[in-house]
């Protein structure tokens, strides 16, 4: 098993420990504008820290927002709350004001470090939820000129505990609201020294590049975490579509991808002419991997894509085979330290073969910030992942279905539900049901059902100014990209909308 000092700064492991050890010369971080060496790095995140707990107040245990972008500046804020002992919560750039004031309340937030470009949605948060007092952006000199005190350039790590919990990461729920999943300050280094160490077996030559937000758990540990514990570098281009992926790939000669299938298949199409052949790992996860992408990477790239399982309360990937052990539409095998089985609807174990419930236990796991649903989701000690998946005889899993109403689009999840409420928000949508119909692109798209109130017509400028609607209401990715009009929607005798009915409908 993993075991770690009682006393544990992740910080003073993931960056400090490679400047000490005479590393500090090492390139770190690779962005648009900026190059840092570990010693950069290091220093930039004491300034901040200093900021932080001298200029803002932060005490250990404080929550702090960090909103941006994936830039060499999120990922030193990161950074620099960790090693003040304060609690990260990162927020994806696209959510709106409605999106943000659910976690500053429920996390009870009061300090936000913002990039400056995106700040006007978390300043309108603010005037809705006063809890927020200090927004302090960079990019425009604010955090800067704190930084640049004299004396701020050397901070000593908090000392924190390795169980105290160090993030909290917001996942969408099935039933509208999120969950908040903390994690502790050991959480981060054991999935670089299970799957990192393990499964993906990096090197310090490396350069890890990826699309996923660093707000989202797998681009925090595929972009941040796995490169920074071994010390290699971070690739951190200014757009992340796939076409500029596969550019930033060629032009810093990125060895190491994270990104979902989706983006894979883009870079197929788009990529035409690109060289890609610096590529050594490149990592699938966030939605499921057709055994024909994984085929076509492999034609064009020579590469296996590492497909894995992972999830915001698990941290990271739980299920996913080294590449010497990849089996082409199976996830894979459960990532040395955590254990995984099927269950039934009672949580007993069904025979091999058998499809059932995904359960997965290991050095990291679900702890709900104040949550009734943490009962739901944890049953003796087993995390249910909600997906469905079958075990074959020789250990590997297969990935059969989601067992709820999320829609896994391109790698983003989207709950169904959420959806509708942002639709029914206008004045021409009597009733309406989200689900996820198949595209061979995107996995999934999202599929709005909707019945109209009389006198509005049902053409294709009603379809384009509802998802305009949607796209200026919540996240854009979050728009139905198709529409169907309709006359009823399938409802159960009580009321209840039948999401499965719709389903079927999506599938036909
Ligand atoms: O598979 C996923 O969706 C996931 C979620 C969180 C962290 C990592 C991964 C791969």
């Amino acid at each position: 098993g993993l075991s770690y000092p009682e006393r544990l700064n992740v910080v003073t492991e993931l960056v400090d420990r490679h400047v000490a050890e005479g590393r500090g010369d090492r390139l770190a971080v690779i962005g648009p504008s900026e190059t840092w060496s570990y010693g950069q790095l290091a220093e930039t995140v004491n300034r901040i820290a200093n900021a932080l707990t001298r200029d803002l107040g932060l005490l250990p245990g404080h929550r702090v927002m960090l909103r941006a972008a994936n830039t060499p500046m999120m990922v030193a804020a990161y950074l620099a709350v960790l090693k003040a002992g304060g609690v990260a919560v990162a927020t994806m750039p696209m959510l709106r004001t409605g999106e943000l004031l659910y976690p500053i309340r429920k996390a009870k937030i009061a300090l936000a470090l913002c990039d400056h470009r995106v700040v006007a949605d978390l300043k309108s948060a603010q005037s809705l939820a006063p809890e927020l007092s200090t927004i302090v952006s960079w990019g425009n000199g604010e955090l800067e000129a704190l930084m640049a005190k004299p004396g701020y350039e050397a901070f000593a790590a908090a000392d924190t505990a390795q169980d105290d919990v160090c993030l909290i990461a917001f996942t969408s729920g099935t039933t509208g609201e999120p969950k908040g999943t903390m994690h502790f300050q050991r959480d981060l280094l054991a999935i670089c020294d299970s799957y990192g160490a393990r499964v993906l077996q990096a090197s310090p030559e490396d350069r890890f590049i990826g699309s996923p937000p660093l707000a989202f758990t797998f681009g925090l540990g595929g972009i941040v975490l796995f490169p920074l514990r071994i010390g290699a570098a971070i690739v951190l281009p200014e757009k992340t579509a796939p076409a500029d992926l596969a550019a930033a790939i060629e032009q810093h000669r990125a060895s190491v991808c994270f990104t979902a299938p989706t983006a894979y298949r883009a870079m197929l199409a788009q990529a035409e002419g690109r060289d890609l052949s610096s590529l050594r790992t490149c990592v699938s996860a966030g939605e499921t991997l057709p055994k024909a992408t994984f085929e076509a990477w492999q034609a064009k790239t020579g590469l296996p894509l590492m497909d894995g399982i992972g999830a915001t309360e698990m941290l990271h990937i739980f299920i996913g085979a080294p590449r010497d052990k990849i089996r082409p539409g199976a996830t894979g095998l459960p990532v040395p330290g955590y254990e995984a089985r099927i269950v039934d609807e009672q949580g007993q174990e069904v025979p091999d073969g058998t499809p059932g419930r995904l359960a997965v236990r290991g050095p990291t796991g679900c702890r709900y910030l104040a949550d009734s649903r943490q009962a739901r989701y944890v049953e003796n000690g087993w995390n249910i992942t909600g997906d469905t998946y079958l075990r074959d005889a020789d250990g590997y899993f297969w990935y059969q279905a989601r067992s709820d109403d999320m829609i896994v689009s391109a790698g983003y999840n989207i709950a169904g539900p959420e959806v509708e409420a942002c639709l029914l928000t206008h004045e021409a949508v009597a009733e309406c049901g989200v689900v996820g119909a198949p595209c061979p692109d995107r996995g999934q798209i999202v599929k709005a059902y909707v019945l109209l109130r009389p006198g509005f017509a049902a053409d294709a400028a009603m379809a384009k100014t509802l998802q305009e609607h949607v796209k200026a209401t919540i996240a854009p990715y979050k728009y139905p990209r198709a529409i169907a009009f309709v006359t009823s929607l399938p409802k159960t005798p009580t009321g209840k909308l039948q999401r499965f009915a719709l389903r079927e409908m999506a599938r036909a």
